[in-house]
């Protein structure tokens, strides 16, 4: 019985590899072609769809940023161009700005400069004034010895002069004969304030006024002949 087991083990054994040849190549030939086309093919769609739907997802992504992007640089641009516009308009304000203190500071400059100017006239008046005593002159006209001089009031001239106190005058003798300068008037005579007796021709006298007052004088010799020192 054995061996008739063994014999039917390993027949059937047999039998089953054979089924599980036939089977297998039955199977793996025909399946072989149809798998490795479908296998490629799935392969393939399934990677592009893969990376279509990553590459879709992504490209929105993309598409969202460079939007984001874009209104970045738009707002960017626009915050840019009004920091710009306030820039100029704040250079422009402060150039404007700048210009109307410079013309300030030029108008003052102007006006230190007039008020200075002025300064320094009133400075140079005030200066001539307390410069002390001056000294002036009056001259005796050609041909006052003949009346006719004062007629027109040109027997000395000037016939009135204004003086200050501590000036002094001198009476040139401008004509071809003596004349006299003596204080007082012909109706009154000499009141003997300063009397310059004969004056020759081409010389002077000269009196210093130490009060103030109206001091008339004329000539001995040729009565018309008036004038009028004023002492202020
Ligand atoms: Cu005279």
């Amino acid at each position: 019985m054995t061996t008739q087991d063994k014999a039917a083990v390993g027949y059937s054994i047999g039998i089953a590899a054979v089924a599980v040849a036939i089977a297998f190549y039955g199977v793996s030939e025909p399946p072989t072609s149809v798998p490795t086309v479908p296998i490629a093919p799935p392969t393939a769609t399934v990677e592009p769809p893969d990376e279509p739907e990553p590459a879709s997802t992504e490209p929105s992504e993309e598409e969202a940023q460079s939007v984001m992007e874009e209104t970045m640089e738009e707002t960017m641009e626009e915050t840019e161009m009004t920091e710009e516009t306030m820039e100029e308009t704040m250079e422009e304000t402060m150039e404007e700005t700048m210009e109307e203190t410079e013309m300030t500071e030029e108008t003052m400059e102007e006006t230190m400069e007039e008020t200075t100017e002025e300064t320094e006239m009133t400075a140079e008046t005030e200066a001539e004034e307390p410069m002390g005593p001056t000294t002036w002159e009056v001259v005796n006209s050609e041909g006052t010895s003949v009346p006719g001089c004062e007629e027109d009031d040109t027997c000395f001239m000037p016939s009135m002069l204004e003086i200050s106190v501590g000036d002094t005058v001198v009476w040139l003798n401008n004509d071809a004969v003596p004349h006299t300068i003596t204080s007082g008037s012909p109706s009154t005579g000499p009141d003997g304030i300063f009397d310059s007796s004969l004056v020759m021709s081409g010389t002077t006298f000269e009196h210093t006024f130490e009060a103030s007052g109206t001091y008339d004088y004329f000539c001995l010799v040729h009565p018309w002949m008036l004038g009028i020192i004023q002492v202020n």
